[in-house]
């Protein structure tokens, strides 16, 4: 019988050309930029295929490559959605996700304090509810101030649900639920505010805010209000004991036996890729937070979605374990009285954990800081060319010590997919 990888080795290898820049991290990943040629010799895993430039071979992640035969190019976009719509909007028309969001009392209870404290400025407004799910946000309207009307939108078959709790609930004079693509709906006006539950891991992933904007532009009032009106990607280096024993340290010496041949592999396995719902303590911070990214709803475009660039300088705290970046959103809702309070909601460590927890990014090895040693450096959210909903996370770090018995300057660079 012949095996998988023999048969990978039989077949000729295909030939690719690189969309964006990768930098390969290890010794095992390859480095290439944006038009190489490459050709891939084997596809082990949907993300990572074996591939070759240059005469150099290595791992490289395949959300980066497209084919390069024109024809085969043409049928795979025709053959499958960039947007991943059905199965995107699939999820959504079943009630996991929607317990989830709902379950979460920080994230629900904010949107609702944004309408309670806003309640006599609400009075007569036009309102657009963008991705309603179960109309929770609508219904908050309905019940706490009198809007003239507001259209809640949601495109997944949840949206026939969403009619009948509102009508249940008595708000069917106030909220018309419209089931169907924002992108593509239909209003008879403009609406006063825009308000919408849009963010998604690490912020930006599912790259609903696009729908967002793309609403904002078409149907908010000259002047209009946008909730949230501002968002922000917030980092901070860490220690994650814990996740690094449980998936690194593990193979030194289970059983008494030594299994670290397999540490290359569970990095591979387990780094890769950024690990959501992690969840830190304020203790594994070392250093204190630093935005890194902050978005303008009023001034966002689409364009500027496709590369984010933030930079930051910490300074360490305390000594510890640098074992890798965790990364959270805030948002705010600004009032729609003048000198009102924003409403803020924060999904760091800091505050009540939220269901979207926080996103960890692990170094390839964990590096000791001291006290006072310095973590710079950039960060840039890459969003996918083809698969509009993923990006990829690249981190350039530089610490430099200022303790006198290490000689602690070190630099690293490490890209993150997600997914492609
Ligand atoms: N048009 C209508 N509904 C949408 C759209 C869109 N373009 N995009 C997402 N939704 N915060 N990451 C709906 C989706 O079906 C789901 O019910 C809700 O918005 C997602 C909200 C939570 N996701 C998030």
């Amino acid at each position: 019988m012949q095996t998988e990888k023999e048969a990978e080795d039989d077949a000729s290898p295909e030939e690719y050309v690189a969309l964006s820049n990768f930098t390969g991290s290890g010794s095992d990943q390859l480095s290439f930029s944006c038009g190489d040629r490459l050709l891939v010799h084997a596809k082990p895993s949907s993300e990572w295929w074996w591939a070759e430039l240059h005469e150099v071979i290595g791992y490289v992640p395949a959300g980066h490559l497209r084919q390069h035969e024109e024809e085969e190019e043409e049928e795979d976009a025709s053959l499958e959605d960039p947007w991943q719509d059905e199965e995107y909007f699939g999820s959504y028309g079943t009630l996991r996700l929607h317990l989830e969001m709902l379950s979460d009392k920080s994230r629900t209870e904010a949107y609702r304090q944004v309408i309670l404290s806003n309640s006599a400025s609400l009075r007569n407004k036009v309102m657009m509810d963008l991705g309603c799910g179960t109309g929770i946000i609508s219904l908050f309207c309905a019940q706490l101030a009198q809007p003239s009307v507001v259209y809640a939108v949601e495109a997944s078959s949840m949206a026939e649900y969403t009619r009948q709790l509102v009508k249940q609930n008595g708000c069917e004079e106030v909220v018309t639920v419209l089931q169907g693509r924002a992108e593509e709906i239909e209003l008879p006006e403009q609406v006063d505010i825009l308000v919408s539950e849009w963010m998604g891991n690490c912020l930006l992933f599912e790259f609903m805010v696009e729908s967002v904007l793309l609403a904002r532009d078409r149907w908010l009032r000259e002047g209009g209000v946008m909730w949230p009106s501002s968002a922000a990607l917030t980092l901070v280096p860490c220690q994650a004991d814990s996740y690094y024993a449980e998936k690194m340290a593990f193979w030194e010496q289970p059983y008494g036996l030594d299994f670290t041949p397999l540490q290359p592999l569970a990095q591979q396995e387990f780094f890769t890729k950024p690990k959501f719902s992690h969840l830190i303590e304020p203790d594994d911070c070392l250093t204190a937070p630093c935005d890194v990214i902050s978005l303008d709803m009023y001034t966002l475009q689409v364009k500027d979605l496709e590369e984010m660039k933030g930079q930051f300088h910490f300074s360490a705290e305390k000594s510890g374990v640098f074992h890798g970046f965790t990364a959270w959103f805030t948002v705010h809702f600004k009032s729609l009285e003048t000198g009102g309070a924003t409403v803020e909601l924060n999904t760091g460590p800091y505050s009540e954990p939220t269901h979207w927890k926080q996103t960890l990014f692990m170094l390839d090895r964990p590096v000791s800081v001291y006290a006072g040693d310095s973590i710079s450096g950039t960060v840039v959210l890459r969003r996918n060319p083809v698969w509009r909903r993923h990006m990829t996370v690249t981190l350039q770090w530089n610490i430099n010590s200022s303790a006198e018995d290490t000689d602690n300057c070190q630099v690293g660079t490490k890209s993150f997919p997600m997914w492609r």
